[in-house]
């Protein structure tokens, strides 16, 4: 049964997750966010924790946590550091999809090297300049050759494109139209003919590389596909439906600490002889940003339950993220407003909470297209049941 209450495993990995965020994120967070670039030496300490594999079979190098457990991780690390967080979700997310539709030798060759940091991380290639909300208009292309794939294109938007050292890359492998047309491959970062373009300029998250993923004839062996051919489309929405969970987590994390400290500050803060937590107008926003990060937090925990027993969740998925990526933000935003104008300097945590949550509202799927994915389902519900 959904309990709201973590059980003992499921604490033991937050809590390894929280201590290992003050240790060593809290101490680089700041910097990172104002010099940018990547968090390499982060990343293989919780590594070594078993941070990149929460998820992931034991006997494939993970922890074997399970989704909630994952959920619970990646808010605490979220409430220290969002970029490093990122990095963390989407290297799981690569481990699980490569756990659950590769081969036995994908699986025993790339799981436990992403689990143990051998590849930095894991990198999730299926954007691209022209298809971002419509991966099925992609024109990456692998093409058949007599020992395996020759894979060419161009990708867009790659978290930890700088670094990772595997990526799940899609490409159209037929001329069917959408989505059918699609496979997916396992290609190394170092592979020839794989170019690593320039970190794009964000307005948050700094210290996660954002970077287009040149293709320039790359030579695949027959072991690179990933599932069947044709498959791609489906692997990457049910990999999506996983990930949402992660990215919903994430705005959690970064909504919770904006908030616990505009509720600390607000009973330190005095203006007119008394803290301003004595005020109603202040009071509301802490009472209005507690519920909906609650709500959110159920919505996170329910999905992830769902996913956990095997059954279908990428309506709750969705409805999680669309709910806690736009309520995470107003956190932020109300706890911005209870600092005044400190909350817009950068003399303060809360101004980068509210940069590095503003992209959950778009990556692994804009809160547009979680609606769509939510009203296709009830409505295909509804009229099957009519
Ligand atoms: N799990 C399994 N299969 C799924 C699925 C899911 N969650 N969602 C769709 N499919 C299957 C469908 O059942 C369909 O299969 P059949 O052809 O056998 O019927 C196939 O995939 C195509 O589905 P659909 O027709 O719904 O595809 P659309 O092109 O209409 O796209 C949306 C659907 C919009 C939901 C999808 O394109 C999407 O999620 N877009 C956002 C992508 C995204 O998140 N990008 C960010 C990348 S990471 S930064």
């Amino acid at each position: 049964m959904l309990s709201v209450d973590p059980n003992e495993s499921q604490r033991l990995i937050a809590d390894t997750a929280r201590q290992f965020a003050q240790r060593v994120l809290a101490p680089r967070a700041t910097q990172l966010d104002l010099e940018g670039g990547f968090p390499a030496e982060s990343l293989a300490q919780a590594a070594e924790l078993g941070l990149l594999g929460i998820n992931v079979p034991g006997e494939l190098g993970g922890v074997e946590a399970g989704a909630v457990a994952y959920a619970l991780a990646v808010i605490e690390l979220a409430k220290v550091c969002a970029s490093t967080t990122v990095a963390i979700t989407v290297s799981n997310m690569v481990a699980e999809v490569i756990a659950k539709f590769g081969t036995p030798a994908q699986r025993e060759e790339h799981v436990p090297a992403l689990c143990a940091g051998e590849y930095i991380v894991g990198g999730f290639a299926l954007s691209e300049a022209g298809a971002g909300s419509d991966p099925g208009g992609m024109r990456t292309r692998a093409t058949k050759t007599d020992t395996g794939w020759r894979l060419s294109g161009s990708k867009l938007w790659i978290t930890s494109g700088t670094h990772a050292g595997l990526f799940v890359v899609w490409a159209r492998t037929s001329d069917e139209p959408g989505a059918r047309g699609i496979s997916a491959f396992l290609v190394k970062g170092d592979a020839p003919g794989v170019v690593r373009g320039k970190p794009e300029h964000k307005l948050g998250q700094h210290g996660s590389t954002t970077t287009p993923l040149d293709f320039n004839d790359v030579e695949l062996g027959e072991d690179a596909l990933l599932g069947e051919v044709g498959q791609g489309f489906k692997i990457a929405m049910m990999a999506l439906d996983g990930g949402r969970i992660g990215i919903a987590s994430l705005a959690i994390g970064c909504g919770q600490a904006a908030s616990d400290y505009a509720v600390g500050y607000a009973r330190e803060r005095q203006q007119f002889g008394a803290p301003i937590s004595s005020f109603q107008a202040i009071q509301w926003m802490i009472a209005d940003s507690a519920t909906e990060l609650d709500a959110a937090r159920l919505l996170v925990l329910r999905a992830a339950w769902l996913k956990e027993q095997g059954k279908v969740f990428s309506r709750e998925a969705s409805m999680a993220k669309l709910y806690a990526s736009e309520k995470a933000y107003v956190a932020c935003d109300r706890a911005i407003q209870v600092l005044g104008g400190y909350g817009y300097t950068r003399e303060f945590p809360v101004e980068r909470y509210l940069r590095d949550v503003r992209v959950t509202r778009i990556f692994e799927g804009t809160s547009e297209i979680q609606r769509i994915v939510i009203s296709r389902d009830l409505l295909r519900r509804h009229s099957s049941a009519s």
